[in-house]
C-alpha cells in the first residue's frame, strides 16, 4: 500500500485557544518548534491558521501571520514539509476583505491551500463565543470555491478540497469537468459528526471512498474524539490521516496532549504497527503530484 501520509493541523482557528488548552501552539516561535517536532514524528504535512500570540484566537490581520510561519518554517530544520495554509476559520470579516486576504494569502510560497467544498452550519460553539452558533453559516458559494481555486492555481498551490458533507465531493468533481479544479484531486474529508458534518463511522467512510474515482486521493479528518478511530481506518482502507490540536486536544480520553507532535506519534505508530510506512514530505509531494517549490 501507498505510504501514510499524515497531516499534523497544529491550531485551528477560532475553535482552540488558551481557553481550552494551554498547549495550542500560539506564537511564531512555538508554531515552528512544534512543525519542527511533527516532522520528526512523522508529518509530511503541516495545516496553519494565524493566531494571536496571547490566548491563540484567531489573529485580526491574519496573512502577515501566516507569512511569518511560512518563513520561519523554510529556515527551520523541518524546511522540507510541506505548507499548508487554510483559506476557512476566523471568517469573522467582511467578504470583501476575506476576498483580498485569500488573494494575497496564495502568494506566500506555499505548495497546499485549503479549499472549503461547500456551506455548512456552525458545528460547534467556539470557547468564549457563546451564542453565535444558531446565526453563524461557514459560508463557502460555488462562486468563491471557483475564485479560491483560481488564486491557488495561479500561484502553482495545490487545493486541499475539504469535504464536510458527501454532496461536496459530487461538487469537486463537476468542478473537474468544468474546468475550475485540475485532475489529481486530494480530498480531507471532514467527519465531525457535529449537527451539520458527516458522522465518523466507517459506513459513511466507505461511501464517501466509493464516489472518490480510485485515481484521487483522500485523507481524513474527524474533530473530536474519534480522530484516532477514523484515522486508523483511513490507514487500513489506503487514505491519509490528519491529526492535531485544530481538531482535537486529547490523547487519550482525559489526557491533554502537550504537543501536536504527540497525536502525530499516535497515528505513526498505529501504520506502523498495521504495516503501513509513513511517507517522507518528498513521498507525499510524489503521492500528491505537487511540485517542489
Ligand atoms: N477546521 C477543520 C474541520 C480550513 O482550515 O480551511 C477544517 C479545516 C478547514 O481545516
Ligand atoms: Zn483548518
Amino acid at each position: 500500500m501507498e505510504k501514510l501520509i499524515i497531516t499534523a493541523a497544529l491550531s485551528g482557528g477560532e475553535f482552540v485557544s488558551k481557553m481550552a488548552t494551554d498547549y495550542v501552539p500560539c506564537t511564531a516561535d512555538e508554531i515552528v518548534d512544534e512543525v519542527v517536532k511533527c516532522r520528526e514524528a512523522g508529518a509530511s504535512i503541516v495545516h496553519l491558521h494565524a493566531k494571536d500570540p496571547e490566548m491563540g484566537l484567531p489573529a485580526s490581520d491574519p496573512n502577515p501571520v501566516l507569512k511569518e510561519y511560512v518563513e520561519r518554517i523554510k529556515e527551520s530544520e523541518a524546511s522540507d514539509i510541506i505548507v499548508n495554509i487554510t483559506t476557512g476559520g476566523g471568517r469573522f470579516a467582511e467578504n470583501e476583505v476575506i476576498e483580498e486576504w485569500m488573494k494575497e494569502r496564495t502568494t506566500f510560497g506555499q505548495e497546499m491551500d485549503s479549499l472549503n467544498m461547500g456551506s455548512v452550519n456552525l458545528w460547534a460553539t467556539p470557547k468564549g463565543m457563546e451564542g453565535i452558533e444558531k446565526e453563524f453559516v461557514f459560508s463557502n458559494s460555488l462562486g468563491t470555491i471557483e475564485r479560491w481555486a483560481g488564486y491557488m492555481y495561479d500561484n502553482g498551490v495545490k487545493p486541499e478540497l475539504e469535504v464536510y458533507d458527501t454532496g461536496q465531493i459530487q461538487t469537486a468533481l463537476v468542478f473537474v469537468k468544468e474546468g475550475k479544479l485540475k485532475e489529481p484531486l486530494h480530498f480531507q474529508l471532514v467527519m465531525f459528526g457535529g449537527n451539520s458534518c458527516m458522522t465518523p463511522d466507517p459506513e459513511t467512510m466507505l461511501y464517501c471512498v466509493r464516489r472518490i474515482p480510485d485515481k484521487y486521493t483522500w485523507s481524513v479528518c474527524a474533530p473530536g474524539r474519534f480522530e484516532m478511530e477514523m484515522g486508523t481506518l483511513a490507514v487500513i482502507m489506503g487514505g491519509h490521516v490528519r491529526v492535531g490540536m485544530e481538531d482535537n486536544i486529547y490523547l487519550e480520553h482525559g489526557v491533554l496532549a502537550k504537543s501536536n507532535s504527540e497525536l502525530v506519534a499516535k497515528i505513526a505508530r498505529i501504520s506502523k504497527e498495521l504495516g503501513r510506512e509513513i511517507a517522507t514530505p518528498d513521498e507525499a509531494r510524489e503521492i500528491l503530484s505537487i511540485k517542489k517549490k
